[in-house]
């Protein structure tokens, strides 16, 4: 066996990493100057007194987001503008010198309160780029006040369990380009938050490569460490003529993990991806948008893709003026919660008999693949990269979906390619043909009736897991998702 094979089964997911992944769907709020001037990036010159939403309300955000089923809330504390949601000690463009609460007002404060209460996790987005503050170009001077204000987000609102920088990198007024002292940031990340996921120009948790919500059919956690040097290289907009990053990868490639990509990598790291988009066409709020909200059908599809495509989903919810999210939003994601939270209430495998074509020992049977337990799963022995897993139900059953999970805290990301068949009247008949599986790959297809499952894993790496195989039943037609 090669040996960048056997180096690749055995990398695996920090503690943080894992963690995060399992918290699946969170929201990203998209909320500031911007939402009151209808633009998409403020230019920083914005006067404090237009911040002003006479009926904020983070419950509200908060409820809407845990009745969609997420996990936490990532909240944009700064964006481009520069204007701050906290009255940071370090500026006078933040809600202190807006009118809103009489400049007494925290929006981070309310909104952190907000998550813990409806049990969500709560991050933070504070955009490098900064087109409002004098000191940026100036490099250390602003690298001086960026930690600055990271240490007050970081110390001042309880556990935050991501950070999440964007690479945008503009002119600073005088100019000058600022260089970002990225292994500083990370620094002080790790020293006050241990546990927060540092997310895109970070080490932690790559961007799937766009912002339409798609993520690749073969979307590998296990990458070449030159991706994440490219991310730290930063400025999206700038990645294309810097000469340092063209001998990198960048994260918009489609192959990022398979052999022919990992073959002649430097090192080779974990590095999951996260999908991102919004419910509307804009990051903010626009009520010109109020009519162009995605579906819960249109939703429910990226949800099955990037959940369940070993990503994580980062759902974008702008409020809008008034401090709310708007009531066509609401409807959409309260509808999300509802379909995902019925489509997954019962697993109509939970009583199947299972078999493998061979088990590593005692300790990792087939049955352990039944109920959904980190602890607890089957792999055959090292060297065996082909296998097969038959399920027999304990009566006939009707289903759609069928959702796999390796290990990945135990042994990382193995498998390359599988197939699912079902027994009908005697006869195995497939209904999927997948690449990867990794943390959770759910496999959609058209409604069928079966008493059995086949799953044939048909190449591995070194050895597959299975920690889960579960069967349901959606009521949406699921056959092109
Ligand atoms: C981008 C930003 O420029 C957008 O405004 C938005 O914040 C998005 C999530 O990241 O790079």
């Amino acid at each position: 066996m090669d040996d960048f094979i056997i180096k690749a089964a055995g990398v695996l997911p920090s503690e943080r990493q894992y963690v995060w992944q399992q918290m699946e769907f969170y929201a990203f709020i998209h909320f500031t100057v911007n939402t009151f001037t209808d633009r998409e990036w403020g230019y920083g010159d914005e006067a404090p007194a237009i911040f002003n939403p006479p009926a904020l309300n983070a419950d509200q955000w908060a409820e809407t987001c845990r009745a969609a089923g997420m996990k936490g809330l990532i909240l944009t504390c700064k964006h481009h503008d520069g204007f701050c949601l906290w009255p940071s000690r370090f500026t006078g463009h933040s809600v202190k010198n807006s009118p809103w609460k009489d400049g007494k007002g925290d929006v981070v404060r309310e909104v952190s309160d907000a998550c813990r209460r409806a049990g969500l996790k709560f991050g933070i987005y504070i955009s490098p780029w900064d087109r409002h503050e004098k000191t940026y170009g100036d490099s250390e001077a602003y690298n001086r006040y960026f930690i600055n204000q990271l240490t007050e987000l970081l110390t001042g609102y309880g556990d935050i369990f991501c950070v999440w920088f964007d690479g945008a990198c503009g002119e600073g007024p005088n100019g000058k380009r600022q260089i970002y002292d990225w292994e500083a940031y990370y620094k002080i990340i790790r020293e006050l938050q241990p546990q927060a996921v540092i997310s895109v120009c970070g080490p932690d948790v790559r961007w799937c490569g766009n912002e339409a919500g798609h993520c690749r059919k073969s979307e590998w956690s296990v990458v070449p460490r030159e991706l994440q040097d490219a991310e730290k290289i930063a400025g999206k907009s700038q990645k294309a003529d810097d000469g340092e990053f063209s001998k990198l990868i960048n994260s918009m490639e489609q192959d990022l993990g398979s052999r022919a990509a990992i073959k002649n990598a430097s090192e080779l790291i974990w590095y999951p991806a996260e999908v991102n988009t919004s419910t509307r066409p804009g990051w903010f709020y626009h009520s010109a948008e109020d009519h162009s909200v995605k579906t819960a059908e249109q939703l429910l599809k990226v949800y099955l893709n990037s959940v369940g495509g070993n990503s994580c989903f980062l759902l974008n919810i702008p409020p809008d003026g008034r401090g709310l999210i708007h009531e066509n939003d609401v409807a959409v994601l309260e509808k999300l919660g509802g379909t995902i939270k019925k489509t997954f209430c019962e697993n109509l495998a939970a009583k199947a008999v299972a078999t493998a074509s061979e088990s590593l020992n005692d300790a990792h049977l087939p049955d352990n693949i039944l109920s959904e337990n980190k602890d607890s799963f089957w792999r055959p022995a090292a060297g065996t990269e082909a296998a097969e897993l038959v399920l027999t139900l304990e009566s006939e059953k009707t289903f759609n979906i069928i959702v796999l999970k390796e290990n990945i805290s135990y042994s990382g990301q193995h498998v390359e390619s599988f197939t699912l068949e079902v027994l009908q009247n005697g006869c195995w008949m497939r209904v999927f043909e997948g690449t990867v599986i990794g943390y959770k790959r759910i496999c959609c297809f058209n409604k069928i009736s079966a008493s059995g499952i086949r799953l044939k894993i048909t190449a591995s790496r070194l050895f597959p897991t299975i920690e889960y195989l579960g069967v349901f039943l959606s009521e949406v037609e699921l056959s092109g998702m």
